[in-house]
């Protein structure tokens, strides 16, 4: 059952964990009944998350950071907040018009220097915000109030800085934007404060007066110069992108090609205490780090343990290293010191060679580099891999031309026997004999899913499968109820729901336990509500800070990324729903999203953009995926047969249901001007399970080929059934 109290606190907790505390001088924690000037217009309009279907989680309230201040003995210059209130009530918050045309930013308030220099002798510290605002189909404009502040955030950090020696910069932001700025004006702290969910002010509080410790590292780069990324001037375009930096994504690039370019690396944190630690090879059965970690200053806080791989003399092209575990300790006490151990996964080490496609550990000298970050690690150690460790040989993942269809199932349609659904479920037939009464037409049926909204069922969802249709109902057949998003239950019926920090946030914590208790409690809320399905987490990579997106997605990184969707999924199933893993594959960027060709080589497809799905299926054992609006070197992924059956079922043993993005296209390789929502044979024979969505299936609204190709012989009855299958499987484990 949901603890309402329970859940708050956690989102309370998360909203403080997931912030990366990036300048401190000394002057955090806070004094009790310090005097603080807030400047920023951000202070009214703190962003809970980033636009669209991800973010609109409507929630009881939202606590902003002026809000959470206002609850400590902090003293708030009253005077400065009329001025910003008094602007806000003649500048009203600008939310666009309708879908994606949020701003970026709000209008910053003029200054005035008289008024600063006035306040600066009545308060000792000054709180300066900056919000930024992305989301579903609207990228980060590369431009000021985008990735680069405006004249007026610039005027008013002059001015502030000038007039005070004390000087707190906090980042309410979703993506990534330029910090050069962070450097140039030295604040005394700075805080990425990410966008914390409807606890977020609370948490930026909580570590402001030190009542939890920083522990966050950045789980991407901040760089000085985008531009000299290579994936920079492949981004954007609206036909389509070559991914020319490959797998150089990222650290992956900086930290190989361009370390100047640094401000804060992957990894990169600081605390308000300081942690020694130990490291020991240890190769017994398996390989692993151990040793211990001691807290050796005078704040009690958590340390969070990344490890990274790097080979000497490599005989190819690769990444200076890679991300290959990490590791939290709980709260440690002043000089309290805990064991740990950290098991690495050999297979964490090896790239994807194209021309036998498939992995491999190539032997020689590796470094792990233990603590710290991406530019700087507390300890080294050697580990020598004797001979090459060659992983099996995999699919090809991107070729259409070389593989054949129909792998169907062939039950017969022999009609109504009297057997209902949950018969399959407690063994009175098998789910063949089932199967067995199901027409075309029914399975034509299951295939369509129907949304949005449906109302078939008493609450908004974003769609709907199974017994959609009479016939499939009285088959007692239930109805799977899927709703958004990765931070939360989307409703847009006035229901409410609990709103946590974003993925980029939580992706900072590294911490396992935290985000699965998070879904946990987000699974027992989806239970109360009777929604089985969560359309998340995305897991898709952040190949440039700009996607709109990423504050839906989680780092730069696969390997965190991958986990991080693992833990998500392990939270919802323990509350008996499930998630649905998004959007596979290669939605870097949401501008032309339905269309713009991914274009990207076999190996950064392995090791970067199919990696998360593959961790999350290994170890996260996900049940569910959705597939991108794009298409990968020309393919559309909702009809990828490669991806949809080579990859993601025989490569990486998914057993669950793929779905299709909303309203997506599909079609094949061979004429790609020809995408489109009726192609649903091609979806279909991808093993693409369901298409999403349909406003009624039974009258095949989107006027989609399935009945036609089955004339045809296009797709057959087999490929419906292996289909349908992989549906009711799903039902009969999550329902
Ligand atoms: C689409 C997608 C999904 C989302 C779905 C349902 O726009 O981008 O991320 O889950 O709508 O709202």
């Amino acid at each position: 059952m949901l603890n309402e109290m329970e859940f708050t606190k956690l989102l309370r907790r998360a909203s403080a964990e997931g912030i990366v505390l990036l300048e401190n001088d000394g002057l955090l924690p806070l004094k009790d009944e310090s005097r603080i000037a807030v400047f920023g217009i951000n202070q009214l309009s703190y962003y809970k998350s980033g636009t669209g279907s991800g973010g609109l989680v409507n929630t009881k309230y939202v606590i902003s950071v002026m809000d959470a201040i206002k609850q400590t003995n902090l003293v708030i210059n009253k005077d400065l907040e009329n001025v910003y209130l008094d602007f806000a009530n003649n500048h009203p918050f600008d939310n666009g018009n309708g879908w994606a045309t949020e701003p970026w930013c709000q209008e910053e308030m003029p200054l005035n220097e008289e008024l600063v220099k006035k306040v600066s002798k009545e308060s000792d510290i000054a709180i300066i915000n900056i919000g930024r605002l992305a989301g579903e189909d609207k990228d980060l404009g590369y431009t000021k109030g985008g990735y680069f502040l405006t004249d007026l955030e610039i005027e008013m950090i002059e001015i502030v800085t000038k007039y005070f020696e004390k000087t707190i910069m906090l980042l309410n932001i979703g993506n990534i934007i330029d910090l050069s700025f962070v450097k140039k004006y030295h604040f005394s702290a700075c805080l990425l404060i990410y966008q914390g969910g409807m606890e977020g002010g609370n948490g930026v509080i909580d570590v402001l007066t030190g009542k939890v410790n920083p522990s966050a590292k950045m789980a991407c780069t901040s760089v000085y110069n985008l531009e000299a990324n290579p994936a920079f001037k492949n981004f954007g375009d609206t036909e389509k992108n070559v991914y020319q930096e490959d797998v150089f994504v990222g650290y992956r690039y900086y930290n190989t090609y361009d370390e100047k370019n640094i401000i804060y690396p992957f990894g990169y944190g600081l605390s308000y205490t300081s942690f020694a630690i130990e490291a020991n090879l240890n190769l017994t059965n398996k390989i692993s780090i151990n040793g211990k970690i001691k807290n050796i200053g005078s704040f009690r806080g958590k340390e969070t343990i990344l490890v990274f791989a790097s080979i000497n003399n490599s005989k190819i092209v690769r990444p200076k290293k890679v991300l290959v575990a990490f590791y939290k300790t709980s709260e440690l006490d002043p000089f309290e010191e805990c064991d740990y151990n950290i098991d690495i996964d050999l297979y964490n080490l090896a790239y994807f060679e194209e021309k036998r496609s498939r992995f491999i550990v190539e032997k020689g000298k590796y470094i792990l580099e233990v603590g710290g970050d991406s530019l700087n690690a507390k300890r080294k150690l050697e580990l020598f891999i004797d001979e090459d460790i060659l992983y099996p040989v995999l699919n090809d993942c991107m070729d259409e031309k070389s593989f054949k269809y129909d792998d169907g199932i062939d039950i017969e349609y022999e009609g109504d026997k009297g057997y209902k659904f949950n018969d399959v479920k407690i063994g009175n037939c098998t789910i063949e004999e089932f199967i067995s009464q199901l027409s075309d037409h029914d399975l034509c049926c299951l295939y369509r899913a129907e949304g949005m909204g449906s109302k078939k069922i008493k609450r908004d969802s974003a769609a709907i499968f199974g017994g959609v249709t009479e016939r499939l109902k009285e088959y007692g057949i239930p109805l799977m109820v899927c709703n958004d998003g990765p931070s939360g239950v989307r409703f847009s019926d006035g229901n409410i729901a609990h709103q946590l920090p974003i993925a980029s946030m939580l992706a900072c914590t590294f911490d396992k336990e935290l985000i699965e208790e998070l879904y946990y409690n987000v699974g027992l809320e989806m239970k109360s509500y009777e929604v089985d399905l969560l359309l998340g987490p995305g897991v898709n990579i952040m190949r440039l800070p700009l996607c709109g997106r990423n504050f839906e997605y989680y780092s730069e990184d696969p390997y965190l990324s991958g986990m991080m969707a693992s833990f998500a999924l392990a939270g919802l199933r323990k509350a008996n729903v499930n998630g649905v893993i998004k959007h596979c594959l290669a939605n870097n960027q949401e501008i032309a999203r339905h269309d713009a060709n991914a274009v990207i080589s076999k190996r950064a497809l392995r090791e970067i953009y199919l990696k998360p799905y593959e961790i999350a299926i290994k170890e996260g054992n996900a049940y569910a995926i959705m597939t991108s609006y794009n298409p990968v070197n020309g393919w559309w992924s909702s009809s990828n047969y490669a991806l949809n059956t080579l990859v993601l079922r025989q490569d990486y043993g998914f057993k669950g249901i793929i779905m299709t993005d909303w309203w997506a296209k599909g079609g094949s390789i061979f004429n790609p001007e020809k995408g489109s929502k009726q192609n649903a044979c091609l979806i279909a024979k991808s093993q693409n399970d369901l298409y999403m969505v349909n406003t009624d299936a039974f009258t095949n609204s989107n006027n989609d080929d399935l009945e036609e190709g089955l004339a045809s012989g296009f797709i057959k009855r087999s490929e419906l059934v292996r289909n349908a299958k992989n549906i009711l499987n799903f039902i009969l484990l999550n329902k």
